[in-house]
């Protein structure tokens, strides 16, 4: 509920300095003056903590900070509770030991917390009260929210209980400082095999997951070093603890299950050897000498080479129990991984389907865990891809403890280059009814924990993309409380991050609201999953990537139709492992949702879908819609200019034409790529055909030579140009209309070089810049495929375009193509 006093935040000036997007949604701006005032009258100008936890003191200290940071009010702090008003923090057990006159009756769990007005004899108070010290930490950033959101805080009376009481980050921290899957630079917690010296950086982050109520992190890769359990290192994860201690979070790491042996010593680390469930007591004990709060494991075995439990012939359960045991004393758990697959699977067996496997390799297992085991699932059956079903796992592990896990680095979602707002994803997931036992059971009531694996960077805005901090944001909020509206997070983070200005607000959350639709658009719709190159990079579009190679990702596409059957009656029967409702909506094409047929189905391309469409036509169609909505993006992007502060404005824009760019890579790759295995023609005539472009190896060259882009599709006309020389030059005779023309210059930025590009029109030089982008990849290929504008050029017939390339070191100044487009 938005109060009246939202009016005023509308009205307030948005502050313009340049932000860096360090401060994420916690910038606690000034408030402008009649609006601070409102807010200073209706708080009281104290501050009396009850307890002495360090976390209770966090929350006085943040409190202090946010409203001297929005209201121009230090708060005056109390040692004892106050006759006149004041803001008062405790626990309930506090208050109701230490300020029993509030008659603190509630009964609050863990991690709750109630804000409440409250009149004593005259006296105004505003109580936080905790059910733990985590819980009146939570409730400081609920109260700092609602003034930075413009909400009424006159007559407080909001008690919010978590959804589940476990809400941990997994960050994929490499000891030598990388990050697996990470994007926004290198690793806050590691340096050259050591915790890195200055902290500043952790204690910033945990802030930001306090703030959302997040109570555990995971510190390092899943594909976890052993070194991380020596003695060594023990200390030094317990300096991360101290760290994060203050914020209520709990420090937690990943292990390698074949540490007993690599790291112990011991010639085994079968779980059910009573040496291997010594060596895990004794190093668990000595952890928890170290950090008495440690929060627990996160263990990925028997899975894309880790090691595990099948070495000895074992079982999960027994790998996951070996572990739990030593930790149950100590309140410590462990959460063991659904992700177990094999990636070296015949894909000529059409029986095969790595969608089964979680399902597979822990359904019978069921009950077999001890309590202390929480058995971490990925929210789809395959890997984060741009749609899946939910997992049916979920539904299989009745007498387990479950966790969802969600991938908050965009790894499969154009990795940090792309505004992908992932909340509406994750929200459709979550509400998924997986209907056991013929009762409603959304997986958000199945689940007891949520994960998210996050993977921060050093990067002054943490993840090299300022949008895609909404997707960090969204999660805490969404595992804080699984019945928030994507449009309510995305208003939320929008107010918060970057002012109240409704033109700002309404432009950026349409774009997150879309913006998973554009994605899955222009990358893999239907349920194809992300067409990018599977064993490399997963950046990138590279549509047979995934086909023909062990690790089962695949869209099966062929002349005759695509899909992969996965149907009880004459597939794979991965349908079968849902329940008899939610088998109903996949089984067969007359009930299959569009956005999933191909995942479930093998059908010809010209089938129709619901939505009158053929399959063919609509990957079409999906492709251009996507590229021309990202276009759209950038302008509307453009028409905040002066709204938004001019550092974050160009970033974002940068970011945002930079897509669009990409989005016409996948859209090309793609749409040709199917055209070519299907020979159906696009019904509206643009596949294959693009006015204006001119292919580089049609151009005179000078130095310049052609050369064939893997894979094919990456390039246009599947060859670009590349310069063996210290300097080329590709040029052309401009025959169209005279008058106003963009020119577009498609060109390759690769890693290993800056190399530079200058164009000319006749003798007038117009344009030049370098290519020195961030992309993962030291090929000419999909990934590299980049796109300058040059806008407003004023052409003739006759006139020759020039473009000349330098390369640089390995990077050799490719050029795919030209396209001369009119401005009009
Ligand atoms: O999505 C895949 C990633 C791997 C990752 C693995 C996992 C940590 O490509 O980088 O390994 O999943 O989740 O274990």
């Amino acid at each position: 509920m938005r109060s009246v006093v939202l009016v005023a935040v509308l009205l307030t000036a948005t502050s313009l300095h340049a932000e860096t997007g360090r401060d994420a949604w916690l910038r606690y701006t000034e408030l402008d003056e009649a609006f601070a005032q409102h807010y200073r009258d209706a708080l009281p100008s104290s501050i009396a903590v009850l307890g002495q936890d360090v976390v209770e003191q966090t929350a006085r200290q943040e409190l202090i900070r946010g409203i001297r940071g929005m209201l121009r009010r230090t708060l005056r702090t109390e040692q004892r509770l106050p006759a006149d008003a004041a803001i008062v923090l405790g626990t309930s057990d506090e208050f109701r030991r230490l300020a029993p006159q509030f008659a603190i009756t509630l009964g609050l769990t863990a991690d709750a917390y109630w804000l409440k007005t409250t009149d004593i004899k005259g006296t105004r108070y505003i109580l936080i009260v905790g059910g733990n010290p985590q819980g009146v930490l939570y409730g400081a950033f609920a109260l700092l929210r609602k003034v930075a959101l413009g909400d009424a805080v006159n007559e407080l009376d909001d008690k919010q209980t978590p959804a589940v009481p476990i809400r941990w980050v997994n960050e994929w921290n490499n000891l030598n400082g990388t990050i697996e899957r990470g994007y926004g630079g290198s690793s806050m917690f590691w340096e050259n095999e050591h915790a890195r010296e200055d902290m500043s950086r952790v204690s910033e982050y945990a802030r930001m997951l306090a703030s959302l109520g997040i109570n555990g992190c995971s510190i390092n890769n899943v594909n976890a070093d052993p070194r991380v359990l020596s003695p060594d290192l023990i200390p030094q994860v317990a300096r991360i603890a101290d760290t994060l201690r203050p914020w209520g979070v709990k420090v937690a790491i990943a292990v390698d299950f074949g540490s007993p042996k690599t790291l112990g010593g011991l010639d085994t680390f079968d779980p059910l050897d009573p040496s291997v469930s010594a060596w895990w007591k004794s190093k668990v004990d000595d952890i928890y000498r170290a950090i008495p709060d440690f929060g627990g494991f996160v263990l990925k075995a028997d899975s894309e080479g880790r090691v595990g439990p099948s070495t000895y012939g074992r079982t999960h359960a027994d790998a996951a129990n070996v572990v739990a045991r030593p930790l149950k004393p100590h309140g410590g758990v462990i959460f063991y991984r659904g992700f177990v697959y094999d990636h070296h699977m015949d894909w000529e067996n059409l029986k095969n389907d790595r969608a089964r496997a979680a399902y597979d390799n822990f359904h019978d297992l069921n009950g077999k865990f001890d309590d202390n085991v929480i058995i971490q699932i990925k929210n789809g059956p395959i890997d984060f891809q741009v749609r899946e079903p939910v997992s049916p796992l979920f539904g299989a592990l009745d007498k387990t403890r479950e966790a969802i896990e969600l991938q908050i680095t965009q790894e499969y979602f154009g990795q940090a280059r792309h505004l992908v707002f992932l909340v509406p994803m994750w929200k459709e997931t979550l509400d998924f009814d997986m209907h056991i036992r013929d009762r409603s059971t959304p997986v958000k009531k199945i689940v007891g924990a949520v994960v998210g694996v996050s993977n921060v960077g050093m990067d002054e805005n943490w993840y090299g993309n300022h949008m895609s901090q909404a997707n960090l944001y969204g999660f805490g909020r969404l595992a804080w409380n699984a019945d928030l509206s994507p449009r309510q997070i995305a208003e939320e983070w929008t107010r918060l991050t970057f002012g109240a200005d409704p033109v700002v607000a309404k432009t950026i959350v349409d774009m997150q609201l879309t913006s998973w639709r554009t994605f899955e658009n222009y990358t893999g719709p239907l349920g194809l999953q992300t067409l990018t190159d599977i064993v490399g990079n997963h950046y990138g579009v590279a549509v047979e990537a995934s086909e023909r190679n062990g690790w089962g990702q695949w869209h099966k596409a062929d002349s005759k139709g695509v899909g992969f059957d996965r149907t009880v009656a004459t597939g794979t029967g991965f349908i079968g492992q849902y329940s008899p409702a939610a088998m109903k909506l996949y089984e067969t094409l007359e009930n299959c949702p569009d956005d999933l047929v191909l995942f479930m189905h093998h059908v010809p391309y010209t089938h129709k879908l619901h939505s009158g469409k053929t399959v063919i036509q609509y990957i079409y169609d999906s492709h251009y819609d996507g590229a021309e909505t990202v276009e759209r993006y950038a302008k509307e992007w453009k028409a905040l200019n002066g709204r938004v502060d001019e550092r974050r404005y160009q970033e974002v824009l940068a970011q945002l034409e930079y897509q669009a760019g990409q989005a016409i890579v996948w859209r090309d790759a793609v749409n040709n790529w199917f055209f070519k295995e299907s020979g159906i023609a696009d019904s509206k005539g643009r596949v294959g055909h693009h006015p204006g472009r001119i292919e580089a190896e049609s151009m005179r060259l000078t130095g310049y030579t052609p050369m064939p882009v893997t894979p094919w599709e990456a390039a246009s006309g599947a060859t670009a140009v590349e310069c063996g020389e210290a300097k080329c030059a590709a040029a052309v005779t401009y025959v169209g209309d005279a008058g106003r023309h963009n020119l577009v210059v498609q060109y390759f930025d690769h890693q290993d070089g800056v190399s530079r590009f200058r164009v000319w029109v006749g003798s007038q030089f117009v344009d030049e810049w370098t290519a020195a982008d961030r992309l993962p990849t030291r090929k000419v290929d999909s990934s590299s495929s980049s796109r300058r504008t040059i806008r407003g050029l004023e052409l003739r017939g006759g006139d020759e375009i020039r473009i000349e390339g330098i390369p640089d070191g390995r990077e050799t100044a490719a050029l795919d193509y030209i396209e001369i487009v009119s401005a009009q």
